[in-house]
């Protein structure tokens, strides 16, 4: 059946030593370095420009922001990493507030941008192992594809993928037009029933 998004609405923030919000369905979390697109692409998969705080200049998100979709499943918008100005007790308290939401169970699916434009960096490397070490699902999302042609997104989007040392695979993604639109629902469907399911079976055990 054919999945979408029908209702959105923020839920809260947490901060570091925050307790988060109740679980009882998927949750699918966005990470990536900052600026990369995270909260314009949560935007424009719920149709909301105004749902997720966005800005030009890198460290607008800084808290960890729950958004309930469809009464059900949380999308989870978080800070990005690589923000070249912030200071360095700034990046530690980056560093413990991820580590403390990744490191939580709660995480079902992630998607990790990256610019399509762009090689990945030593963070986003980085990112890749804590996703791997802490044994998250993930799909790679390469962003801003509007500002490529048409005709070099699909590789420009796998090579990135291979250069970050990941399977050679991510979906071309523009916040501006909804391109990937469709291919990012249709796998967050697959874990919201997937999440389903598998309760499903542990609450007749
Ligand atoms: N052309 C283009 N611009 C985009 C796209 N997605 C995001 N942007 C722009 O990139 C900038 C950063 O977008 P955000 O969504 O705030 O980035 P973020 O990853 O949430 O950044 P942090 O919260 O700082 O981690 C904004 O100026 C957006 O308008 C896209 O698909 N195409
Ligand atoms: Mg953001």
């Amino acid at each position: 059946m054919e999945f979408a998004i029908k209702q959105a609405e923020f839920e809260t923030s947490a901060a570091l030593g925050s307790v988060y919000p109740e679980k009882t369905s998927a949750e699918i979390a966005i990470v990536g370095k900052s600026n990369v697109g995270k909260s314009s692409l949560i935007n424009s998969l719920c149709n909301n420009k105004k749902l997720a705080r966005t800005s030009s200049s890198p460290g607008k998100t800084r808290l960890i922001n729950f958004f309930r979709i469809n009464r059900d499943f949380y999308l989870v918008d978080l800070p990005g990493y690589g923000f070249a100005k912030a200071p360095k007790t700034e990046k530690e308290k980056w560093g413990r507030l991820m580590e403390g939401y990744l490191s939580s169970g709660r995480v079902d699916h992630l998607f990790m941008l990256i610019d399509i434009r762009h090689e990945p960096t030593a963070d986003d490397k980085l990112m890749l192992q804590w996703i791997i070490y802490y044994n998250i699902p993930y799909t790679l999302i390469a962003t801003k594809s509007d500002k490529l042609a048409r005709s070099k997104r699909v590789q420009a989007a796998n090579t990135a993928a291979k250069l970050l040392g990941a399977p050679p695979a991510a979906i071309p993604y523009s916040s501006e037009t909804g391109e990937g639109r469709d291919a990012m629902l249709m796998r967050i469907g697959q874990v919201v029933e997937d999440v389903k399911m598998l309760k499903g079976s542990i609450d007749i055990e």
